[in-house]
């Protein structure tokens, strides 16, 4: 019986990555995005290479009603979910408080924190009745320390950080595994997401040293997934070797 993965915001970086290490060990796949485009094509990408079946869900994180609809339709067969990799998100500008647009602030905390919870709701509850789970919460090092600027979606992540501890609490009684994995630098679309388009800025943010790669953060999941039954890994921080911390880097420029 193949295992199935859920994965929130998978027509880029990180979590295109995880559909396509999961498919290729035969995992039944259901991705999300907004991008309809995107995920049909990768459908067909993941069907040719792997052979494997995938279910597609195109809906915001955001809207509580899409969710609900497009995780109902769900047929029963797709809803014995070993794996949800909550891993929708983004950032939107790099300013100061007092500069900050206050509807940025709303999709980060809506997309980031609202949406994580809504998604888990649902899946959280067909994975109690079925006894069995693994949710991966995709974090951030910006969900363990505060850099200039990042204020807000700083503490999205922050939030996510707090609400992987209490998904691990909540669900103790009910054996599910909760992990988060809290990357450094990778390179995907996140900075061009955060500068609004400005692909020079965000090739800015890459430069002068070796950025992890979205197959980084997946084999991380994947060894997470792939733990004995009884071991429960709650948190990795997963950084590029030029960078220690939010803020340290060793950079050649
Ligand atoms: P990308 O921008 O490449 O991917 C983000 C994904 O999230 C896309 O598939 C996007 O799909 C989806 N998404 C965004 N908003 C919504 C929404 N409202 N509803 C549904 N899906 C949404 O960035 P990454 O792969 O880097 O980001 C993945 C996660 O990793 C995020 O949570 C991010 O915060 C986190 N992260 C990233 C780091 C980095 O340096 N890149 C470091 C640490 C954490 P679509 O646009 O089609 O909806
Ligand atoms: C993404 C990494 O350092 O830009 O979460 O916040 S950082």
């Amino acid at each position: 019986m193949p295992k199935i993965v859920l994965i929130t915001g998978a027509t880029s970086g990180i979590g295109k990555a995880c559909a396509h290490l999961f498919a290729q060990y035969n995992y039944h796949i259901i991705i999300t995005g907004r991008r309809n485009s995107l995920l049909q094509s990768l459908k067909e990408e993941l069907k040719n290479l792997y052979h494997t079946e995938v279910y597609t869900l195109n809906f915001d994180v955001q809207n509580k009603e899409e969710v609900n609809l497009n995780l109902e339709s769900l047929p029963p067969e797709w809803r014995a979910i070993d794996v949800l990799i909550n891993n929708a998100g983004l950032s939107l500008g790099l300013t100061p408080i007092q500069e900050g647009i206050t509807n940025d602030w709303d999709t980060m905390l809506d997309t980031n924190v609202k949406g994580l919870l809504y998604v888990t709701k649902v899946v959280a509850n067909w994975m109690i009745a079925n006894r069995k789970g693994h949710i991966i919460n995709v974090g951030s090092v910006a969900g363990k320390e505060v850099y200039a600027n990042g204020n807000v979606y700083c503490a999205t992540k922050h939030a996510v950080d707090a609400l992987n501890k209490a998904m691990r609490i909540d669900f103790l009684p009910h054996a599910i595994k909760v992990t988060a994995i809290h990357p450094g630098a990778v390179e995907t679309e996140f900075s061009v997401v955060r500068f609004g388009g400005d692909e020079q800025k965000a090739k800015k943010v890459y430069e002068g040293y070796e950025s992890l790669r979205p197959e980084d953060i997946a084999e991380t999941i994947w060894f997470a997934v792939n733990t004995p039954p009884h071991v429960n890994i709650n948190e990795m921080v997963v950084m590029p070797l030029a960078q220690a911390s939010a803020t340290y880097w060793h950079k050649n420029l």
